[in-house]
């Protein structure tokens, strides 16, 4: 048994005008209840420190810099790295990453249980658009305010295991999963930020949402053996509803345990990392089975193409 057991740190919204501070003291509530009870490690959601900012349009994009974060640690987050150690709990969140030679990136890093940051992931799949679109409902600009990661999909030892990150949409392309699975992945981090209503199809409402994060999900632990705890901030933030829905997923594919609110909320799991070991001895022993002769489309061709 190599049991750990993880804090899902939903947040509720941060409107526009809060401030980091606020955010932080939020956090390291949820982190001093994590402790409480018995958390190894805690995740917190993607962006976790500001609003969900890609839904304002911003035409000098360099003003949209004031959302991102230039060092980390830095002052602003420096008390989470320090409670963190203080509780030897590892912890995971979501920043926009603004790099000395001025990148843009949708981040997230993994710490030990000494506050160490050992892994570092970018968003590599960023959904949305670049410019302002007047038929959407919201906008989601992602794809204006960031670059595609450059990191790939990395895993690390860490708490006795392996780990991997991704971020919100990520979690929708099984690619994400795959690439950690052949790596060996045994529990994968995600924190998202997810519109209850599809800004282009007004009667996809919060069920379907909040469906299609489970069934994404549900499948990527399952079909890499693998655990998946996803993490939302959710709630009405400047007037836009995100779904919560926070899980922790087992290498089975079934939910253990799920929040019931869209506020700040710790959804808390003792995960045995041993509960990996015989899906990917079975039915998902990727040195026997897989049949990469016949994949070749999926590193070769992005976009789909019919047959004529
Ligand atoms: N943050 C993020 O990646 N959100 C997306 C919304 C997609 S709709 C443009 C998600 O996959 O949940």
């Amino acid at each position: 048994m190599r049991e750990i057991t993880v804090a899902a740190a939903q947040m509720g919204p941060i409107q526009r005008a809060e401030g980091r501070d606020v955010v932080v003291c939020r956090m390291l509530a949820l982190m001093d209840e994590a402790k409480g009870r018995g958390a190894d490690l805690i995740v917190y959601p993607e962006l976790a420190l500001t609003t969900f900012f890609p839904r304002w349009y911003v035409e000098d994009t360099a003003q949209a810099d004031a959302w991102f974060e230039r060092d980390m640690p830095n002052e602003t987050v420096r008390p989470l790295f320090d409670r963190a150690a203080r509780h030897q709990m590892a912890m995971s969140f979501g920043y926009a990453e603004l790099t000395p030679d001025g990148h843009h990136f949708n981040t997230a890093i993994l710490t030990d249980g000494s506050g160490k940051i050992v892994g570092k992931y970018r968003k590599v799949h960023l959904p949305g658009h670049a410019e302002l679109d007047p038929r959407r409902a919201f906008q989601h600009l992602e794809k204006r305010y960031f670059e595609p990661g450059n990191l790939g999909f990395p895993v690390w030892r860490n708490l006795g295991g392996i780990f991997g990150l991704a971020v919100c949409n990520d979690r929708r392309w099984p690619e994400t999963y795959r690439v950690m699975g052949l790596q060996g992945v045994e529990m994968i981090l995600i924190g998202y930020n997810t519109p209850a209503v599809n800004a282009e199809k007004s009667e996809e409402g919060p069920e379907k949402r909040l469906f299609h994060n489970r069934l994404s999900v549900q499948a990527g632990a399952y079909q890499n053996s693998c655990w998946v705890v996803a993490v939302a901030k959710a709630g009405v933030e400047d007037g836009f509803p995100l779904i919560g829905g926070s899980l922790i997923v087992n290498p089975d594919g079934e939910i253990v345990a799920e929040a019931t609110t869209e506020g700040d909320e710790l959804v808390v799991h003792a995960c045995d990392l041993d509960a990996t070991l015989f899906g990917k001895k079975t039915i998902f022993d990727f040195a026997r089975h897989r049949r990469i002769e016949h994949y070749g489309l999926i590193a070769s061709r992005t976009g789909a193409i019919p047959p004529p």
